[in-house]
């Protein structure tokens, strides 16, 4: 049977798109060669699957990687087109007025947000490893004897942090910019949002300055540095994508995933990973206690979760601390 011009010019069309995508995928990072070791993580809910790997290793002998998946949300935009375009769909039940099918869509609307980490370290499998979690409430003096010369020991790198303040990664990507060495910042894009719709905002605000570790460095001294980042850093993200500041929620994280002083903004109506109360510090809220006490945070306890497996909650445990 001929084919008609239309499914011909659509095939076509696939076929470049496919072998331009691998393309893509193969000047990067070598999906088609990742062999899966172990499942890290998995959760439902999030709709997310993290994989530990090896490339060019059948035999066990390759280089490890992390490999994350996740399902993307729905963008508003799109949906007509997915009910327009799908190729199949599959009744699973009906009963009454309900009934339940899967729906298939064209792989172009089928995507699925794939994060790399590569080559990676054994931390970063642990890192994304399920464990069980403890709360440890580190007073001023088990930071100064437990935990800073824990993060002082540690070679955390933070690389890809210098990256972006010098324009040397995601140069593009930089939504805001106070060039002021001492009361700047950056404002990007943070890796886990795609950018393709405005529910799962997140950005992350990089302070210029170096050597601020965490919310246990900040003093008084800071504030014009956090009122800017809370200020322009609002005004920004309502400029460009639209949000009300009222709409945001700007936090620091303690401990944080890596010590540079960052600012996280994600939408308020977005349960985002890492908002939780034993975690999540509201940026107006530290302000605020630093107008009344300018050492408030190298007195207060500070209560925080750690991994089973993290170091850390090891140095607690021989401090007789946990
Ligand atoms: C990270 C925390 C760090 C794995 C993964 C992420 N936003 C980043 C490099 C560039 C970035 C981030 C560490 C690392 Cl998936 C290990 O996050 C980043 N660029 N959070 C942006 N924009």
């Amino acid at each position: 049977m001929a084919e008609s011009p239309s499914a011909k010019r659509k095939r076509d069309e696939n076929g470049a798109a496919e072998s331009q995508d691998k393309a893509d995928a193969a000047s990067s990072f070598p999906l088609a060669e990742f062999s899966v070791c172990k499942v890290l993580r998995e959760s439902a809910r999030d709709k997310t699957i993290f994989l530990h790997g090896q490339v060019n290793g059948a035999s066990g002998d390759g280089t490890d990687a992390v490999v994350i998946l996740e399902k993307t949300p729905f963008q508003e935009e799109n949906v007509a087109e997915l009910l327009q375009k799908y190729t199949k769909l599959q009744l699973q039940m009906s009963n009454d007025i309900y009934s339940t099918y899967c729906l298939y869509l064209p792989p172009e609307l089928n995507e699925i947000k794939t994060t790399v980490v590569y080559p990676a370290t054994e931390k970063h499998l642990q890192k994304y490893l399920c464990q069980e979690v403890y709360l440890i409430q580190e007073t001023g003096e088990d930071y100064k004897t437990i935990t800073l010369p824990f993060i002082q020991s540690q070679s955390f790198s933070i690389q890809w942090v210098y990256n972006i303040l010098e324009k040397k990664a995601e140069a593009d990507r930089i939504i805001y910019e106070n060039p002021d060495p001492a009361n700047g910042f950056v404002l990007i894009p943070d890796f886990k949002w795609d950018q393709k719709q405005l529910d799962d905002l997140y950005l992350i605000a990089i302070c210029h300055c170096r050597g601020i570790k965490s919310l246990r460095d900040l003093t008084a001294d800071h504030l014009p540095l956090l009122k800017n980042i809370s200020q322009e850093g609002k005004e920004a993200i309502v400029k460009r994508f639209r949000i009300a500041g009222a709409q945001l929620r700007v936090y620091l994280h303690y401990q944080p995933s890596y010590y540079h002083l960052h600012v996280h903004f994600t939408a308020l109506s977005y349960d985002a990973p890492g908002c939780s109360v034993e975690r999540a510090h509201l940026l107006s809220d530290v302000i605020d206690n630093l107008e009344f006490d300018a050492q408030y945070y190298q007195k207060r306890t500070l209560t925080f979760a750690l991994r089973a497996d993290e170091p850390l909650l090891k140095k607690f445990q021989d401090a007789g601390r946990v």
